[in-house]
């Protein structure tokens, strides 16, 4: 019999990005056996459903379907940076209720799920400079639509350069004190982590835009990370083009953290 889960969360699938592994975030969650979803934010690239695949397309259904209330699973969607104002059409859309962090109680400790970029002063203090930065990034993921490598290397680049895993980590922790939990999870950041600092775990789920796929999962051996391999034999690159291509640089909204 297959494990069952009390959680799994998972973030940062950037729905209507080209780089979005959505076929694999799909496959992923019908194979898993859980009792609660957490959508740790950043689901969607932004607010433009034009740029939608079919295959995103194809993930929200599954969300919507696994939401019924005859399934018995718990779906939580924690809004980030990128997907906030979504609360409102996606209890619709999907029938999920959408949380600014999402807290909730697990073999007598207390979990907070929040997804992270409260913590990221970087992208506070320099709106514009980071928002610049994504457009550029967008503009370079559309020529090199081809191998994405490029793009996928400059994520990584970006991430780093920001140093957000740090920053977002201690930002957590201390929040984390301040609302008495003893685990916290986010996401944000696309890099995943695991620490501890007294007494309080700190979890990042990291992303499903990059070569790696990275999920949670928590249950009676505790809270573990770990990455996801697409069983289809061949990923193809997705040549599918989005139903509506992507224009004007000024509707680009915020594809990296
Ligand atoms: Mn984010």
């Amino acid at each position: 019999m297959e494990k069952c889960f009390d959680t799994v969360i998972i973030s940062d699938l950037h729905l209507g990005a080209e780089i979005s592994r959505a076929p694999d975030a799909l496959e992923f969650l019908q194979s898993a056996v859980f009792r609660r979803l957490i959508l740790l934010g950043d689901m969607f690239a932004d607010l433009n459903f034009s740029r939608l695949t079919k295959d995103h397309w194809k993930f929200l259904g599954f969300i919507r379907k696994l939401s019924n209330p005859k399934r018995g699973v718990e779906v939580v969607w924690v809004e980030g940076n990128h997907d906030h104002g979504l609360a409102q059409i996606m209890s619709h859309l999907v029938g999920v209720r959408v949380y600014q962090e999402y807290a909730w109680t697990y073999r007598g400790k207390r979990h907070l799920a929040i997804h992270g970029h409260q913590f990221d002063s970087f992208s506070i203090r320099n709106f514009k400079v980071t928002r610049l930065g994504q457009l550029v990034f967008l503009w370079l993921q559309k020529i090199d639509s081809k191998s994405k490598r490029f793009a996928r290397y400059l994520d990584r680049l970006n991430t780093r350069w920001l140093q957000l895993s740090q920053q977002v980590a201690q930002g957590a922790l201390r929040h984390a004190k301040q609302s008495k939990v003893h685990r916290i999870f986010c996401g944000h950041t696309h890099v995943p982590m695991a620490l501890e600092r007294d007494g309080v775990e700190y979890y990042n789920s990291g992303a499903w835009v990059d070569s790696r796929c990275t999920y949670i999962t928590i249950g009676r051996d505790g809270v573990a990370i770990d990455e996801y391999i697409p069983r289809r034999p061949e990923r193809r690159d997705s040549n599918e083009p989005p139903a509506v291509p992507a224009s004007e640089p000024e509707e680009l909204l915020l594809p990296a953290v």
